[in-house]
């Protein structure tokens, strides 16, 4: 449900002015202590970024694709690994659930989920199974009223921290593809769940990835997402749609900082007598990464908006996260290199910022798995 432009423009705001006050102060403390302090994660609740894409019904704030967009447009001005903190409950690990669950589960976790008194994660990467999906190893084989699962899943963001997850699995192991696939929204406390160490990382510190480990835990049916099995791939695929326009989103806010930071640093920093922003060389990087990110803002706000219209903007999707993660590889590469020598120390934000934003090109699919995506939606509709 889209928001009155009061109320739109008011939450814009003041998520605007949470991270200038509250969360560019902290950036670099969480860098380097590795965690987001337990007082802004209440704060960002009480704002309620933990129910930005949660249906109003269920406690969330309801908003749509576009409105969504428009938020993390803000939000991520700043370290990516705040956004962490929320990314999985507002995108990928409640998406499932709201798209395709059942009545009485989206009751039971929703309001919980929106509030943010539990996180979910999403476990669809293996060891395995990375860029092809569809070859998850992890199963859950039906045995009266429980599913056992048994199988690791790999690099899962927030594991450690969540209250539940939601699964894919295969339930039918005579189907080696998409179709033996099933999703499960389940709780994290179950007998055989083991949550690894969180991994170490090149950046984002503050945001954490763990194994998760299933050893033949004991799944109540009616965890299963949906009305039948061999659904899961499908809705794995539709919250990654969705979940590649949100990082897209994530992209274009760490752009129009870094723009930001490399202007102001090119009309600070004097070399041969003037603002280092007087030199056409350095104008030339101005204008090309201002430039990206425009393009970014557009081709999401674009992306968005079809998809609130009830298009299918599986190919824009991943237009929009090809061209967005790289482009920020290219602000962010620039940005360090009007810094100079200054910009590979970390005395400024711009040596974090580089190594943050490699991790939008790899995630929720890496670029050349859009541009497959892309390909193969075009030869389709050629056909
Ligand atoms: N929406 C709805 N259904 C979709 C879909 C989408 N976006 N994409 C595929 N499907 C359906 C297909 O229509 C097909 O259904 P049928 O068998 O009924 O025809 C089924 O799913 C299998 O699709 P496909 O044959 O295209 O699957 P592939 O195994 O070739 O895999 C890619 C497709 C590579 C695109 C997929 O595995 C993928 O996105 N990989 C990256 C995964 C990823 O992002 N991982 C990041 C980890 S999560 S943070």
């Amino acid at each position: 449900m889209a928001l009155d432009t009061e109320t739109r423009e008011q939450l814009i705001s003041s998520v605007a002015r949470f991270v200038r006050e509250r969360l560019v102060p902290i950036e670099d403390q969480v860098s380097q202590q590795d965690k987001v302090p337990d007082e802004i994660v209440r704060e960002m609740a009480d704002l309620g970024l933990f129910g930005l894409s949660v249906p109003q019904e269920y406690g969330g704030l309801g908003l749509s694709m576009e409105e969504e967009v428009l938020v993390l447009f803000e939000l991520c001005q700043t370290s990516p690994a705040f956004r962490s903190v929320i990314g999985t409950n507002v995108g990928i690990g409640s998406q499932g659930l709201v798209m395709f669950g059942r009545q009485a589960q989206k009751e039971y976790w929703l309001p919980k989920i929106a509030s943010g008194e539990i996180i979910a994660s999403f476990c669809l990467t293996e060891p395995g199974a990375g860029s092809d999906a569809a070859s998850v190893r992890t199963t859950a084989i039906r045995k009266g009223d429980v599913y056992v699962v048994n199988g690791t899943k790999r690099f899962i963001t927030n594991a450690a921290k969540a209250g539940a997850f939601t699964l894919m699995a295969r339930t039918n192991p005579d189907n080696k593809g998409a179709g033996g696939i099933s999703a499960f929204f389940l709780p994290s406390n179950l007998k055989g769940i083991t949550v690894g160490k969180g991994e170490r990382k090149m950046g984002q510190q503050g945001a954490h990835i763990h194994d998760v480990v299933f050893d033949n835990c004991e799944v109540p049916a009616d965890c299963l997402i949906g009305e039948k099995e061999g659904e899961g791939f499908r809705l794995a695929m539709q919250v990654l749609d969705r979940g590649r326009i949100h990082i897209s989103a994530v992209c274009t806010g760490v752009a129009d900082r870094l723009v930001r930071d490399s202007v102001r640093y090119a009309t600070e920093r004097q070399q041969v007598g003037q603002p280092i922003s007087e030199f056409q060389m350095v104008q030339s990087m101005l204008a090309d990464s201002k430039t990206e990110a425009l393009a970014m803002r557009c081709m999401v706000l674009d992306t968005a908006r079809k998809r609130d219209a009830g298009e299918n903007i599986a190919m824009e999707a991943s237009c929009c996260k090809l061209f967005a993660s790289e482009a920020v590889g290219r602000i962010a590469d620039r940005n360090v290199q009007i810094h100079g020598g200054a910009g590979y120390v970390s005395d400024y934000a711009a040596e974090r910022f580089y190594r943050d934003v490699r991790i939008f090109r790899l995630y929720e699919g890496t670029s050349q798995i859009q541009q497959m995506v892309i390909a193969r939606n075009l030869i389709r509709q050629a056909g």
